[in-house]
């Protein structure tokens, strides 16, 4: 169905991540002809054409071109928050754990953790007890994170529900939301709702388009036009003002066009994995909880250590990635068919099952 699928360079079937995904033939192509020009004096006409697209689809005032979800993500807390200001954010985030604590280390920005539910939501009043009083010995709390689809809990989805209870005590606050959407698409097509629906709460999102959306580079942020003004700057510091970036821009248009439904495919592939894993001895999974493209499944086996079991796939041409921890992520996206899964469900059989 999509011309010219690629499986990696070595013909492998990568779970790792979504990241690893190539980019597309018409991406090649949109990026050997995109129209450029200077990023930093705004005259680059594609990464213009895509800051409006983005803000246009997440119904939001402007967005900003950035190098990376890591790069969005702290230059939205860079922009919210100042020096000794806190951020509430889940204790099993992407920013809180992964980020390298890059809002502490670069913008002395205090890191309030609360627990992630293992469905990705927040017990409320926890919340609440997490914001600050005014008390001199206290940090001031300015912001509050969400991560949508929620990575660690296996891509779960937090739902618009939810999302607008968090915001309305946010805003009784006076706290700002960001909202971590390094894969929204996932959590929109999964609710079958529009990317403005879940943006709607946010007073700033970041989204990837290098994950399920395939491109080499780039995120974007989205927000008010004054809150982009101010993200513009803190690009600038972090050194992510580009010059023709419209080079990696023009990718990210054919994959807002032509990337986003077909993640439905990897969300099916992710279900129907889970449900082939459930079946094998060894394996700990409950496919009722996968809603979109990555999946937790604990390795229960004595004989089989979880990098003795990647070392045994790898001979098989898949590739996962595990640690000494039971608990292995697999991710499915867009180099991945179901005959990459009914094989990788196979040699899960022959491996726990040692036949
Ligand atoms: N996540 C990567 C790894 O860093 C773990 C992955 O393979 O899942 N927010 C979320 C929710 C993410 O999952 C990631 C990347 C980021 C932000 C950071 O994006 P990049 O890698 O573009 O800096």
């Amino acid at each position: 169905m999509y011309e010219g699928v690629e499986h990696g360079a070595a013909g492998l079937i990568d779970y790792r991540s979504d990241t690893v995904t190539l980019p597309t033939p018409a991406m090649r192509r949109a990026m050997a002809e995109a129209e450029v020009g200077d990023d930093v004096y705004s005259e680059d006409p594609t990464v213009n054409r895509l800051q409006e697209m983005a803000a246009e689809l997440f119904g939001k005032q402007a967005a900003l071109l950035v190098l990376s979800g890591t790069m969005g993500n702290l230059v939205c807390l860079l922009t919210h928050c100042g020096r000794g200001e806190e951020v509430i954010l889940g204790d099993h985030t992407h920013t809180y754990l992964f980020e390298q604590g890059g809002s502490a280390a670069v913008g002395g920005i205090h890191p309030r953790p609360i627990p992630d539910g293992a469905d990705s939501r927040w017990d409320l009043a926890v919340l609440e007890e997490a914001i600050r009083t005014d008390n001199e010995h206290f940090p001031r709390s300015k912001l509050i994170c969400l991560e949508n689809t929620h990575n660690q809990t296996g891509g779960r989805i937090v739902p618009p529900d939810f999302q607008a209870a968090i915001a309305s005590i946010a805003r009784a606050h006076q706290l700002k939301l960001h909202v971590d959407g390094a894969r929204i698409f996932n959590a929109s097509v999964a609710l079958r709702l529009p990317v403005s629906d879940l943006a709607v709460e946010a007073d700033s999102l970041t989204f990837c388009l290098t994950k399920g959306l395939a491109c080499p580079v780039g995120s974007v942020v989205v927000g008010d036009a004054a809150f982009i003004a101010e993200a513009r700057r803190n690009r600038k510091i972090l050194g992510g003002g580009m010059r023709q970036a419209g080079v990696f821009a023009a990718a990210g248009i054919v994959a807002l066009n032509e990337m986003v439904d077909r993640l439905a495919e990897d969300h099916a592939l992710a279900k129907r994995l889970a449900e082939g894993l459930a079946d094998i001895p060894g394996i700990a999974i409950d496919p009722a909880v996968v809603e979109t493209n990555i999946l937790f499944f604990d390795l229960m086996s004595q004989r089989l250590s979880p990098v003795q079991l990647a070392a045994r796939l790898r001979e098989r041409g898949i590739v996962v990635a595990a640690s000494s921890s039971p608990r292995i992520r697999l991710v499915t996206h867009y180099g991945i068919d179901s005959a990459d899964v009914e094989r990788t469900l196979l040699a899960f059989e022959h491996i726990l099952g040692d036949r």
